[in-house]
Parts: C-alpha cells; structure tokens; sequence
C-alpha cells in the first residue's frame, strides 16, 4: 500500500469507530437550533455535515486542518521560490500532517504515475464546438473518463461498506492525476489552435499543468503552486463541496460526483465570478478610456453597476466578514513579483473604492474582496488573458479538497444526504402560528 494511503487509513479507521461511539452515545445532543431566515436564506450557517478537510472562520478566513494560509505558506514543502506545493496541501488534508519534501516528491510522482488520460476523452472534447465554454468542456472531459471508474466496477462486483474508501482513493488519486492534462487540453484546443503540449514528469504538479498550458516561465510556475493551494478547499458548505459532497452520499463514483459540482462552481456568484471580474474591469477601462482609471472614476463606475442592478463580482460572501486571506495571500505575490502593472494597481484601487460604497447600501453582509477579486489580474499579467478559462483553474485546484473529503467521507461510513423541505404552508401552520 503506497504510503499516503496506509498513513490515511491509520487515522480513518479509529475516527470512523469513535464517531460512530458518539453517535451511539450522544446522537441527541444539539449541535445547532434553526431560525426561519436560515431556512428562507439559502441555508446559511446551518451546521448539517461533517468536513474534515478545512473549517471556514467568518474572521479569520481558511484552516486547513487547523493551518491558516501564512502558516501554510511557511510549512509546506514549497518550490524553488518559496511557494508551497498544492501535492503538499493534499498530503495534509488527508491525514492531518504536514508532509516531509520527500512525501511530497514521491506523491508527485505518483501523480504522474496515474496521469494517462484515456483517449476517449480527446475524442469526445474534439467532437465539441472549440468555443464551447471552458467549464463545460472540462466537465465533459470529466464525464468522459468515468467508464473508468474503479468504484463503479469494484460496486457492481460486490464490494462491501468497509472498503468503499480504498476504491473512492484510487479514483480520486487518478481524477487528480489527469485533470492537468484534461484543463491544459481544454485550453489548447479552445484557443491556442488544438496545438497541444506533452506532459514533463521532471516537473512538480503545478510546474507541469503551467507547462502544458503554454508557460515555463519560473513566475508563473510559482503562481500555479500558490494558486492550486489556496483555491483547493474552504470547509464543506460552498456550492461545489457541497455538491460533491451530496452526490458522493448516493455512491456515485468520484468523476460522477466532481463532475456535478463543477457544475456548481461553473455559477457567476460561484467560482465562475474569476472571469466576470477580470471582464467587469475590462469593461471599466473601455467605458472610461484609461488603462489607470482614479479612484473617483472607479467610484462612479462602481455605482453605476449597482444602478444596472448588478453585483460587483468579486466581493462579498456568504460566510466571511473580513477580506479573504486567499485575496491577501495574491496580493502579497503581486508585491512580491510583480513591478508596475496597471491593471493589477487598479485591482488594488478597487479594494480602496468598493467596501464602502457596499457598506453604504446597507444590506451587504460582507463588503470585502473575496479570492476571485485578484486572481484574474495576476493570470492577465502572465499571458493568460482568455478570462472564460479560468474557471477551470479554480476546478482543478478544487478538486483537490473535495476529493480528499470525499475519501473521507466514505471511511467515516458517511449515508446518504437527504436533509428536509417544507413548503410555505408548513411554515405559516408550525412556525408562525406556534409562535402566537
Ligand atoms: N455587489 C452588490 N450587491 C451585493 C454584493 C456585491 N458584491 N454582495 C452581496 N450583495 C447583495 C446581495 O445581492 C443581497 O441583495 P438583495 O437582498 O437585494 O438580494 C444583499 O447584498 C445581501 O447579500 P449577502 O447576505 O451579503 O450575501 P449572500 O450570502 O446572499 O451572497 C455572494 C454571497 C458571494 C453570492 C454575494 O456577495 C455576491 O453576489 N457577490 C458577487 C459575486 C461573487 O464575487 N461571487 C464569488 C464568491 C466566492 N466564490 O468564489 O465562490
Ligand atoms: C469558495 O471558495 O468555495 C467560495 O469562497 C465560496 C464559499 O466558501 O461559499
């Protein structure tokens, strides 16, 4: 058994036998009460399933297990400049350790050990209009490799409950494995001509994904790992973990379940607001003709995005109420390599402008930048301007939280989800009458 995974099940195991001690024990006891504006809002706050991978806090912003972005940036192994590897992330969101460089090599290799993608996934994506959006192709090249499926396989010949986790493992560790060849083909033959890249397994995880996109640039690089990281996970409640999570609950195979919720990520008030910011800015400094627009002419343009009745991508969120480390976290990288960009001061400018102008509506829950604020600006900068791709980036990193999270889920027995609706009449009859 490959180390990761002996490392992952020693500390599976006992979890799923002292939670199932708890449920046994103190099933009855309240982890939460639930107001009617939680129910009629989309459900925020509602403490309903168990993510073992990262834990959201409105204040302070990501941990994974336990670890906050900085401290991530400071532990994990990292590549030649200092930014910790995405490989490394992985390794600790399953077992609660951070890896030794070593453990992070050889799970690279790993990776590239199970990254043959099947052809029919070429020949299903070039089947496709080239301009199909990004996000749709890359799902299709998803669906397409899950005839693979070894849970699907190992399901219909019998497999029992206690080994569910080893088979969503090992087709996770090969969804994982294949994505960057997957994302990086999407990219290709959407807008580079179909002229595609072989992979280089010299190359780290992140470094190889930037190479078949088109970059062996040692910035950009550097950009991938420290983008792959800190996209991968924010707790369980965010639509695309959540989707994933329900699906993974009805034992739908791993490429069944990812698949479903990069649909979700694909939304505009999702992981799809990366490309309308970087497009809402565009748009800006066409409409005001200057590629360094003040901070008087962003406030105007600010505005009259609210009067169009639109939002302004990029900010807010459902569950912080401070800016978003993973926005701090870009920021610090563009002050660190990157001199004189227009459009990255004028992200910045934006920072200064918009808080307080969604402070003042009076409604806004969180007035901050969220991580889809600045991740635009910083791909534009390194050639990467075909914003309706970057979608995609965002899935690849994603997929290495919830997927970790879906191993877990199947160790720790997790059955299938299936919370309660209620219609506007329950709600009139056993809420508001009760209550007179
Ligand atoms: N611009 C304008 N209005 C906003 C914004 C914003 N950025 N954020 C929230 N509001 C409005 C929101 O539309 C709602 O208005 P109404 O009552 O008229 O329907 C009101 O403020 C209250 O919303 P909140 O409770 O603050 O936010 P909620 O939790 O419902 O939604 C988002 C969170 C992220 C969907 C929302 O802030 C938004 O639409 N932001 C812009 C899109 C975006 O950046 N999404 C990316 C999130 C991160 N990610 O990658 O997933
Ligand atoms: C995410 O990374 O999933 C977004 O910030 C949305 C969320 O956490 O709700």
């Amino acid at each position: 058994m490959e180390a990761l995974k002996k490392k992952f099940a020693d500390k599976a195991l006992p979890l799923y036998q002292e939670l199932r001690s708890i449920a046994k024990t103190n099933g009855d006891l309240k982890a939460d009460e639930v107001t009617l504006s939680q129910v009629l809002g989309g459900a925020r706050g509602i403490k309903m399933m168990l993510w073992e991978t990262s834990q959201l806090d409105a204040q302070k912003g990501i941990r994974f297990r336990g670890y906050s972005i900085p401290e991530i940036k400071e532990s994990l192994p990292s590549g030649p400049q200092g930014e910790p590897k995405p490989e490394g992330l992985f390794w600790l969101m399953l077992t609660g350790e951070i890896p030794t460089a070593e453990e992070v090599d050889a799970l690279t290799q790993e990776w590239h050990r199970r990254a043959d993608v099947p052809a029919q996934v070429f020949t299903t994506l070039d089947s496709l209009p080239a301009d199909t959006h990004p996000m749709t192709q890359f799902t299709i090249g998803v669906m397409a490799m899950q005839s693979d499926s070894i849970f699907s396989r190992r399901y219909a010949e019998g497999l029992p409950k206690n080994e569910y986790w080893d088979a969503v493992y090992e087709d996770s560790m090969n969804l994982i494995a294949r994505l960057p060849r997957v994302a990086a083909y999407v990219y290709r033959r959407a807008f580079k001509n179909g002229e595609h890249i072989e992979p280089d397994t010299s190359l780290d995880y992140s470094a190889n994904f930037a190479h078949m996109l088109g970059s062996d640039d040692e910035d950009f690089r550097s950009l991938m790992r420290l983008y792959l990281t800190i996209h991968a996970d924010h707790e369980g409640g965010n639509a695309s973990a959540h989707t994933v999570n329900l699906v993974g609950s009805t034992l739908s195979d791993p490429y069944l379940a990812f698949s479903a919720g990069m649909n979700a990520l694909a939304g505009p008030l999702h992981g799809l607001a990366n490309q309308e910011v970087i497009k809402w800015i565009f748009e800006m400094i066409d409409n005001l003709g200057t590629k360094t627009p003040t901070k008087e002419q962003i406030q105007e343009y600010v505005q009259q995005t609210l009067d169009e009745g639109k939002v302004i991508p990029g900010y807010g969120h459902a569950v912080l109420r401070e800016p978003d480390p993973r926005f701090v976290a870009q920021r610090r990288f563009a002050e660190q390599y990157i001199q004189d960009s227009d459009l990255i001061s004028t992200v910045w400018k934006i920072f200064d402008v918009v808080p307080p102008i969604l402070q003042s509506l009076g409604k806004v829950k969180n007035p901050w930048p969220n991580v889809d604020a600045h991740s635009g600006a910083l791909l534009v900068h390194y050639g990467f301007g075909e914003f309706s791709y970057y979608t995609v980036l965002f899935g690849v990193s994603r997929a290495l939280g919830v997927l970790a999270a879906g191993i877990w889920s199947r160790a720790l027995g997790m059955p299938l989800e299936r919370p309660k609706s209620v219609t506007s009449d329950w709600v009139r009859k056993h809420v508001l009458q009760t209550a007179k």
